[in-house]
């Protein structure tokens, strides 16, 4: 019989000081088995799916969009037998905050977050960083230093806006009087689709924005600050430039009450692509709708993973978007989901 090398008698050796040091300690902490396998070349087993503890800090429930991303993060959650732990914080930043401090306290693996606001988040993410739980940003981005966290899946939101201004470029023939719904303030989506939308606007100097105001995102807010608009500006009004699909829905109730003809009389070119969206550009009353895809579940968990089990990955995984116009939005919305 072949005489056993000397590694593999070093390596016996050392399982059986892990046997023993078990035996004593009771169970070994997993950083003591953790220091001995690696010691002994032997690399730690990876986390699978069932392994994982998820906190995820959503912002709410504000629209159709934030509904299909929150399905999305919960089904796939479910689907692979991820723990998931999950608050909606009714757009509060406080509430997020919250959140997290309590997911750290729970000592989850990966701690999930959309960013209500880009700022104010640094302290709470170094208190996650210290407690060596990493964030991945869902969504929306956080003005804070790079080592922070992890990567950000989510949309260019700056593009969107440079889409919605080329498509209303060719609504208006490249002139016209434009009033903005724009989103929740001092949000990432509303900042970026602000400029992206101005950036191409600098190509038109006969199309002007004559008005911008927030609308938080949100159906109610979005008629309500378009019935400000048409008391303001009546009918010197020729397009609407909304921030998300809920504002223009809600606008679309403002323009036909007010007794004009939302599409014909005001142009709209809206952001999300939701089913909403769809059934008012079937209905003739909404132009085009930019897309930006809320169904970001299996891109986060897969990143969860990957980052607990030492993976590197890229800083920003970016959505993949079109517009979406009238012409075919029956076909098209029978193969969406949201
Ligand atoms: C964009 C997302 C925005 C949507 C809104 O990725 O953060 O928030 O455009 C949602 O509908 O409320």
């Amino acid at each position: 019989m072949k005489e056993p090398s000397l590694k593999i008698l070093s390596l016996l050796m050392v399982v059986a000081t892990l046997v023993v040091i078990a035996g004593c300690a009771g169970e070994a902490s997993s950083d003591l088995t953790t220091e001995l396998t690696s010691q002994a070349g032997v690399a730690p087993a990876k986390k699978t799916y069932e392994d994982l503890i998820v906190g995820f800090a959503q912002i709410g429930d504000e629209s159709e969009w934030r509904t299909a991303n929150t399905v999305s993060i919960k089904s796939e959650a479910e689907r692979l037998g991820v723990e998931l732990r999950f608050s909606d914080a009714q757009q509060q930043q406080e509430n997020q905050i919250k959140a997290i401090r309590s997911f750290i306290a729970q000592q989850v693996d990966v701690i999930g977050v959309s960013p209500v606001v880009e700022t104010g988040w640094e302290s709470v993410f170094q208190e996650a960083k210290d407690a060596g739980i990493p964030i991945i940003l869902v969504d929306r981005r956080a003005d804070v230093p790079e080592d922070l966290y992890v990567t950000l899946v989510g949309s260019d939101f700056v593009e969107e806006g440079r889409n919605a201004a080329r498509v209303m470029a060719e609504l208006l023939d490249g002139k016209g009087r434009i009033v903005e719904l724009a989103g929740t303030v001092n949000s990432a989506p509303a900042n970026d689709r602000y400029n992206g939308f101005r950036e191409v606007l600098k190509d038109y100097p006969e199309m002007r924005i004559v008005a911008s105001n927030s609308g938080d995102f949100t159906v109610a807010k979005g008629r309500e600050v378009m019935e400000e608009f048409l008391q303001a500006y009546d009918r010197d009004i020729d397009a609407l430039y909304a921030h998300n699909d809920d504002m223009a829905i809600g606008a679309i109730k403002a323009i036909e009450t007010y007794g004009l003809k939302p599409g014909k009389d005001i142009k709209i070119v809206s952001v999300d692509a939701t089913r909403d969206a769809f059934e008012a550009m079937l209905a003739g009353k909404l132009n085009a709708t930019v897309e930006c895809n809320p169904l970001l579940g299996p891109q986060f968990f897969d990143l969860a993973l990957k980052v607990v089990n030492g993976e590197d990955v890229p800083k920003w995984i970016k959505s993949e978007e079109s517009v979406f116009f009238p012409d075919n939005a029956a076909e098209v919305m029978a193969n969406r989901i949201y």
